[in-house]
């Protein structure tokens, strides 16, 4: 599926760059753009912005519906994207692949209709303390209702999971869902996946996975993690916004009741009530985004003919670089593990300059970093921070822009008076 890393061409991020109009500009005049946001969304190739552009310029028109040659065009290349999708991630089915918004509608899908039908008192669901708030919400609300119970895997010191606790916890039974991202958008802490599917499936639970940080930036397999459901976002990846995927294995989506109603996710209807529609139309009611799904579908093959091996080992060399050099700034401490066990993602405090207060100085500096809890409130507190500072790389930010990021710190140092 993937390109041979070493047949393939040397990793020209000058080329990579060229497609990506944004980078090309001033952030304050005579100050170029480092973005540095990537966690939080990436950047989107020309080819991605050309294929929204001709959608909307040549064949936009509703799926599923119209029989006339645009609608027939829009329906062909909205399920074209689903099929790039299954590919990039290995689905054993085109139906196991939904298009939602994104994560946190993914997450939210499966908590009201796997959740909602399944989980009753005494069940336990089990998550980490390093999840994003869309994974720890949804199942908040549904526990208040329906009396389950949600507990957290610890952490150790180095923000890795811990796995004996995780072991612990398995054993102690009524487990009926593991849920834990595959990346932590804060620690950068890649989550053994396909280990803890293992065991979670021998304790009788099933697996959903949060890939927001992971799909990405890496090759995902979800038949080989052993993922029951797998959750991510296409503005995270080259792609447009509005647009994400839950993958889930075909028997459980088959069982499980639709979440909203609407057209298109129905067979039929009569005014004493309704029948549904095969997957994956079942969980897609309403109009879709269809420009965005069809971006998405684009992004896929720009991500795919970069390679996500060479992705991969291009970010672990921008990490590795980003984590030395943040090493030698006094007073500067890094949440997380190594860069052999992280995603491409820093995330730190500096001495006594509050990390809000930093993003500013930085921003004068056309340096683009997120400050705050990362929509991690939990990991934070548990870290025991208020807030931390996060840098995190992408497929076309350079070893420079990671040296530019470190003098631009040790001039916060002479903005702020350090303590
Ligand atoms: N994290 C960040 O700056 P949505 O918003 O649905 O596309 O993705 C939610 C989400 C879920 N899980 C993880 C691990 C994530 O990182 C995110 C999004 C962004 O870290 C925005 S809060």
């Amino acid at each position: 599926m993937i390109e041979n890393a070493d047949a393939a061409p040397p990793y020209n991020v000058q080329a990579i760059r060229a497609d990506f109009p944004v980078l090309q500009q001033e952030c304050h005049p005579g100050v170029p753009l480092i973005y540095l946001d990537n966690a939080a969304t990436s950047q989107k190739p020309l080819q991605v912005i050309q294929t929204l552009d001709e959608y909307y310029r040549c064949y936009n028109a509703n799926v599923h519906r119209g029989i006339h040659k645009l609608s027939e065009e829009a329906t062909v290349a909205y399920e074209e994207a689903r099929s790039k999708v299954r590919k990039f991630i290995n689905a054993a089915s085109k139906r196991e692949i939904i298009f939602t918004r994104g994560t946190t509608e993914s997450i939210n899908l499966v908590a009201q209709t796997w959740g909602r039908a399944n989980l009753k008192p005494g069940d336990v669901v089990l998550s980490t303390v390093m999840e994003h708030h869309s994974n720890i919400v949804p199942w908040q609300m549904l526990a208040a209702e329906k009396g389950f119970s949600i507990r957290y895997v610890p952490l150790c010191d180095d923000g890795t999971l811990d796995l004996d606790a995780l072991t612990r916890m398995l054993n102690e039974g009524n487990v009926r869902l593991v849920t834990l991202m595959h990346v932590s958008n804060v620690l950068g802490t890649i989550n053994p996946v396909a280990a803890v599917a293992q065991q979670a499936h021998a304790a009788g639970a099933l697996v959903l996975v949060d890939g927001a940080q992971s799909v990405p930036h890496m090759t995902i397999d979800v038949q080989a993690l052993g993922a029951d459901f797998y959750a991510f976002s296409g503005h995270k990846m080259v792609g447009p916004t509005g647009i994400g995927v839950l993958y889930g294995r075909r028997d459980l989506l088959e069982a499980m009741p639709p979440w909203m109603g609407g057209g298109d996710m129905i067979a039929r209807v009569r005014l004493e009530g309704s029948t549904w529609n095969e997957l994956p139309y079942k969980f897609e009611a309403g109009t879709p985004a269809i420009a965005e799904a069809i971006g998405l579908g684009s992004a896929v093959d720009y991500l795919m003919h970069l390679g996500m091996e060479r992705i991969h080992a291009y970010e672990r060399q921008l990490t590795e670089y980003a984590l030395e050099r943040l090493s030698e700034v006094p007073d500067l401490k890094v949440y997380g593990p190594s860069a052999a066990h992280k995603g491409a993602v820093a995330s730190f405090t500096f001495a006594n300059i509050h990390p809000h207060d930093l993003a500013q100085v930085l921003d004068v500096e056309g340096i683009a970093i997120r400050a705050g809890h990362h929509c991690a409130m939990p990991l934070h507190d548990y870290l025991g921070v208020g807030a931390t500072a996060r840098a995190s790389f992408y497929l076309y930010n350079t070893l420079e822009e990671i040296d530019a990021l470190i003098e631009a710190l040790y001039k916060a140092r002479t903005v702020f008076t350090v303590r």
